[in-house]
C-alpha cells in the first residue's frame, strides 16, 4: 500500500463514491474517503482471516460485552496496518491535514468507562496475538451522552454519533437473528417421552448485526466486532395492519427499534428497568443463536464437541443470562436433555466480576422477569433448585447458607441475583486486579469459594499499547523506539530497558522535552476548547473518571481548597505552582455526583479568578471527558491521581495510561495501584491513605467532627466550605455535600484520609522541584509499565481459561 495507490483510491472514493470535488467545503467527506481507503485494506485482510479460521476449524472466545468503547477507528487503522508514512505523504501532496482529519471522527461512545474500554482494549489485544475472539455487543443509536458545563452545572446532550454515517460497519442482514419476548409456555410429552418446553404467544423482534473489522497489530489478523441492532419483524407490521391498526404497527416498531436505542449512561449503579433487561436478553440470544447457527452449518446438530471448542467470557453480570439463554436453546430448539445442557453451558462460560459496591450489583425483580422472558425464568429456577441440593449435600442443615446462595433473593419482592446465576453457571470467576480477586474470594463470593475453589482467579487489568503510547503519544513512542527498538508495540516488558538510560544526562534531556511538548499540545486543546491558558512548567496534576463519591474527587478538591488557602494567607514560600485537571460524566440520575461538579466549577470560579493566586494555581474542570480526550490528556500529565477510599476500585485503567505515558501516581492501595506500586517500587509511587483492613475496622468508630477538629488545615478548608464562599449567592447548595463528609457513617471516609493526602502532595511537590528526579521517576514509571498491556492480560485469559491456538492469517 504505496502513497500512489492511496492517492488514486482516495480520489476515485472522493470524486466518484461521495460525488465531491474541490467546491466541498465539508473536511467531513474528505475523512469518509480515506477511512473508505483503509476500509478496503482492512476488509482484504479480514476475510483472509475469516477463511484461515474456518480451514482450521479452531477453538475460538465470544466476549460478550454490553460496552465496546471503542473510540476513533481512523488513526488506529493507520497505525495497526503500519501505513502512517504513505498515508501522511500522500495526504500531504494532496494538501490535506491528516490531523484535522482524525479529528473530525466522532467516537463511537458505546460505553461508560473502564469497562467498555477494557473490552476495547482486549479485542485489540486478542487481533494482535492472533487469538480468533469475537467480540459481541450492541449497536446503539446513542453512545454515551454528550456533557456540557452551564453555570457550573453538567447538561448533558444525546450523541447522536451514527448521524454522517459509519464507514467502518458493514451491515449482515444474512446474519439477522429472532428474538423472543413475553408470551407463556407450554409443556408436552414428545415422541420419546421426554418433557419437552414451548415458548408461545410471544412478541419477537429482530437483531441484525453490523460487523467491524478489528485489525492485529502489523499482522494481517483482523478480527470481528459484531454489534446487534434492534428491529421489527415485518410480520409483526403486518398482522396489527391487518387488524386496521396502522398507527399501532408503527408504534410496535418503535417498541422492538428502541430496544438498541440508548445505552444506559450508569457507570457502576444497577436501575433495574425493563428496557435494561431487554437489552441484555437480545445481545445473549442473538449472539449465541449465531454461534449455534455457525455450529450447526458444520457440525450438524452434534453438540459433543461444542464445548471443546468454544467458550464465552461474560464482561460482568450484563449478559450473564447467556447461560440460561444456552440452556434454553439446547434443549428446547435443538433437544438436548438437561444434563447435557448443563455440561455445555458450564463448561463453555466464564465470569469477570468488576465491583464489590452492593449498588452496582445487578438483581432482577422475578415478577418483570417472568413477564419480558418466562421460559428464562423456569429455567434459572430449575438450575438454583438442583444448585441448591448441591448446596444441601455438601453442607446439610445449613439453612442460613442455603437462603444466602440462592439465586433468588426473598423479601417482599423476590429478585434473581444475576452474580450468583453467573457463578453457578461457569467454570470460571475473576476478579480484575489482585486485591479485588482476593476481596471476591474473602467476602462478596466467600460462600462460593468455599464450594468451589478453583473456580476462582484473578486477571489483573491492562490496556492497549498501541492505542495508550504509541497512537496517543508519538513523540515519546519515537523516542522509546530510538533508543530500545520497536519490540516494546508487542512486547511491552522490553520497555525495562529505559531503566538503563535513567543516568543518561542526553537522554533524560530529552524525555523532558518530549514530555514538555505533549504538555503543550494538552494546553493548546484546552485553549481552543475552553480559550483557557496554562502554564507549561506548572505541574499538570490530573484526575479524568467517572464522577463517583467512591473515587473521591471531593478529598481532590479538599486539597485545592487547602492551597488555596495557604497562598491567601501567605504561607508560599518554596510555592511549586500546580494546575489541578479535574474531567468526569456524572450519571445523569446521581444526585450528589452532580453536585461534586458543581463545586468543582465554582470553586475552580474563585481560584482562577482570585488576582492573589495568579499562576500558582489554577483549578479546571475537563468537559466532556471521553476516549478522544483522553489521548490528549495522558500523555501531558505529570501527576496521576488514583485517590479511591480503599477496597472500592476494583482495579481502574486510567491509572496505567498515565504511568505508561510517564506520570507519576499518587495513590492509595486500591486496585491495580497496588500492582503498580508493586512493579514501580515504594520511591517512585506517592503512596497515602488508610488500607482497605483500616477503613473496615475504622467504620464502627469514624468521627469525621473529630478529626476535623483537631487538624487546623481542615478545620479552615470545612469553614471555607461551610461559610458558603464558593457559593456565594446560591445559598446552601453544597449541604449535602458537606454533610456527607461530616457524617460518622461516610462509606467513603473522604475526611479520614485528608491529612495523609495532604502530606503527599508536599512530596510531590519536593520531587517535582528536582527536575532531574521527577525526570528519572517518570522514565522508571514508563520502564515499568510492561505489566499493564492487555496482550499480558489477554495472554492470562488465554492460557488459563480459553485455550486459544494462534492462528496465523496467510498473505
Ligand atoms: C455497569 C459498570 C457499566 C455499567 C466497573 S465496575 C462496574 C462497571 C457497571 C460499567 N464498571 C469498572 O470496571 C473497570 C474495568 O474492570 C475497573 O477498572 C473499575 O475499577 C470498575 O469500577
Amino acid at each position: 500500500m504505496d502513497k500512489k495507490e492511496i492517492i488514486s483510491d482516495f480520489k476515485r472514493y472522493y470524486g466518484h463514491r461521495l460525488g465531491r470535488d474541490e467546491n466541498c467545503r465539508s473536511v467531513h467527506y474528505v475523512y469518509e474517503a480515506l477511512a473508505m481507503v483503509l476500509s478496503d485494506r482492512l476488509t482484504e485482510r479480514w476475510k483472509a482471516t475469516y477463511n484461515a479460521y474456518k480451514k482450521q476449524d479452531c477453538r475460538r472466545a465470544c466476549y460478550l460485552s454490553m460496552e465496546f468503547l471503542i473510540g476513533r477507528t481512523l488513526s488506529n487503522a493507520i497505525l495497526n496496518l503500519g501505513v502512517n508514512d504513505p498515508v501522511a505523504q500522500a495526504m500531504y501532496e494532496l494538501g490535506l491535514d491528516l490531523e484535522e482529519l482524525i479529528d473530525v471522527e466522532p467516537d463511537a461512545g458505546l460505553g461508560n468507562g473502564g469497562l467498555g474500554r477494557l473490552a476495547a482494549c482486549f479485542i485489540d489485544s486478542c487481533a494482535t496475538l492472533k487469538l480468533p475472539v469475537t467480540g459481541y455487543g450492541l449497536r446503539y443509536e446513542y453512545g454515551m451522552f454528550s456533557q456540557t458545563i452551564i453555570n457550573g452545572e453538567q447538561v448533558e446532550e444525546p450523541d447522536h454519533w451514527l448521524r454522517n454515517g459509519n464507514v467502518w460497519e458493514i451491515e449482515r442482514l444474512e446474519y439477522t437473528q429472532r428474538i423472543k419476548f413475553g408470551g407463556h409456555t407450554e409443556s408436552h410429552i414428545d415422541e420419546n417421552g421426554h418433557k419437552r418446553v414451548c415458548w408461545v404467544n410471544t412478541h419477537d423482534i429482530l437483531a441484525v448485526p453490523y460487523d467491524t473489522p478489528i485489525p492485529g497489530y502489523k499482522n494481517d489478523t483482523v478480527n470481528s466486532l459484531r454489534l446487534w441492532k434492534a428491529t421489527a419483524t415485518e410480520e409483526f407490521d403486518l398482522q396489527e395492519f391487518n387488524a386496521g391498526d396502522y398507527a399501532e404497527a408503527v408504534a410496535a416498531k418503535n417498541t422492538a427499534e428502541n430496544i438498541t436505542m440508548v445505552l444506559y449512561p450508569n457507570d457502576a449503579n444497577e436501575n433495574g428497568k425493563a428496557l435494561r433487561l431487554r437489552q441484555q436478553y437480545l445481545l445473549a440470544s442473538a449472539s449465541l443463536q449465531d454461534v449455534l447457527e455457525l455450529w450447526i452449518g458444520r457440525h450438524g446438530k452434534d453438540f459433543s464437541e461444542f464445548a471443546a471448542k468454544n467458550c464465552f467470557q461474560l464482561n460482568d453480570t450484563h449478559p450473564s443470562i447467556a447461560v440460561a439463554e444456552l440452556m434454553r436453546l439446547l434443549m428446547d430448539i435443538y433437544g438436548l436433555s438437561w444434563d447435557e445442557a448443563w455440561a455445555i453451558t458450564r463448561n463453555t462460560m466464564a465470569y469477570t466480576n468488576h465491583t464489590l459496591l452492593p449498588e452496582a450489583l445487578e438483581r432482577w425483580s422475578v415478577s418483570l422477569f417472568k413477564l419480558l422472558l418466562p421460559r428464562l425464568m423456569e429455567i434459572i429456577f430449575e438450575i438454583n433448585a438442583r444448585f441448591l441440593a448441591e448446596v444441601s449435600a455438601h453442607w446439610p442443615g445449613d439453612k442460613a447458607r442455603l437462603a444466602r446462595m440462592s439465586l433468588i433473593e426473598e423479601g417482599d419482592e423476590q429478585y434473581v441475583r444475576m452474580a450468583y446465576l453467573a457463578i453457578v453457571g461457569s467454570y470460571s470467576v475473576n476478579g480484575v486486579a489482585e486485591l479485588h480477586s482476593k476481596l471476591l474470594q474473602q467476602g462478596l463470593f466467600h460462600d462460593f469459594y468455599e464450594l468451589w475453589p478453583q473456580k476462582f482467579n484473578n486477571k489483573t487489568n491492562g490496556v492497549t499499547p498501541r492505542r495508550w503510547l504509541a497512537g496517543c503519544n508519538p513523540e515519546l513512542a519515537k523516542l522509546i523506539t530510538e533508543t530500545i527498538g520497536d519490540g516494546w508495540l508487542t512486547d511491552l516488558s522490553l520497555l525495562k530497558k529505559l531503566e538503563l538510560y535513567v543516568d543518561d544526562k542526553a537522554f533524560c534531556k530529552r524525555w523532558h522535552e518530549v514530555r514538555l511538548c505533549a504538555k503543550q499540545r494538552l494546553i493548546d486543546f484546552k485553549k481552543k476548547e475552553m480559550d483557557v491558558d496554562l502554564n507549561v512548567n506548572a505541574l499538570f496534576d490530573v484526575q479524568v473518571k467517572r464522577i463517583h463519591e467512591y473515587k473521591r474527587q471531593l478529598l481532590n478538591v479538599l486539597h485545592v481548597i487547602h492551597l488555596y488557602d495557604r497562598i491567601k494567607r501567605g504561607d508560599t514560600e518554596n510555592w511549586t505552582d500546580r494546575c489541578v485537571l479535574i474531567g468526569g460524566k456524572a450519571a445523569p440520575g446521581y444526585f450528589m455526583a452532580k453536585k461534586i461538579i458543581k463545586l468543582i466549577n465554582n470553586v475552580g470560579n474563585v481560584i482562577n479568578n482570585d488576582p492573589d493566586v495568579g499562576n500558582r494555581l489554577k483549578l479546571i474542570f475537563l468537559p466532556n471527558y471521553r476516549v478522544s480526550a483522553m489521548e490528549i490528556i495522558c500523555p501531558g500529565a505529570d501527576l496521576s491521581e488514583q485517590i479511591s477510599t480503599a477496597g472500592k476500585e476494583a482495579s481502574g485503567t486510567g491509572n496505567m495510561k498515565f504511568m505508561m505515558n510517564g506520570a507519576l501516581t499518587i495513590g492509595t492501595l486500591d486496585g491495580a495501584n497496588i500492582e503498580i506500586r508493586e512493579e514501580v517500587g515504594d520511591d517512585n509511587f506517592f503512596l497515602f491513605g488508610l488500607t482497605e483492613d483500616q477503613v473496615e475496622k475504622l467504620r464502627h468508630h469514624y468521627d469525621p467532627v473529630a478529626i476535623i477538629d483537631q487538624d487546623e488545615d481542615l478545620k479552615r478548608v470545612m469553614n471555607l466550605l461551610e461559610w458558603g464562599h464558593f457559593n456565594q449567592f446560591e445559598p446552601d447548595i453544597f449541604d449535602a455535600i458537606i454533610g456527607s463528609m461530616k457524617s460518622p457513617h461516610d462509606p467513603w471516609m473522604t475526611i479520614a484520609d485528608f491529612r495523609s493526602f495532604v502530606d503527599a502532595q508536599k512530596r510531590v511537590e519536593a520531587a517535582y522541584q528536582d527536575k532531574e528526579r521527577w525526570t528519572k521517576m517518570s522514565i522508571i514509571n514508563c520502564a515499568n509499565s510492561g505489566k499493564f498491556s492487555t496482550d499480558r492480560t489477554i495472554a492470562e485469559y488465554n492460557n488459563d481459561l480459553w485455550k486459544l491456538t494462534p492462528v496465523t492469517v496467510p498473505k
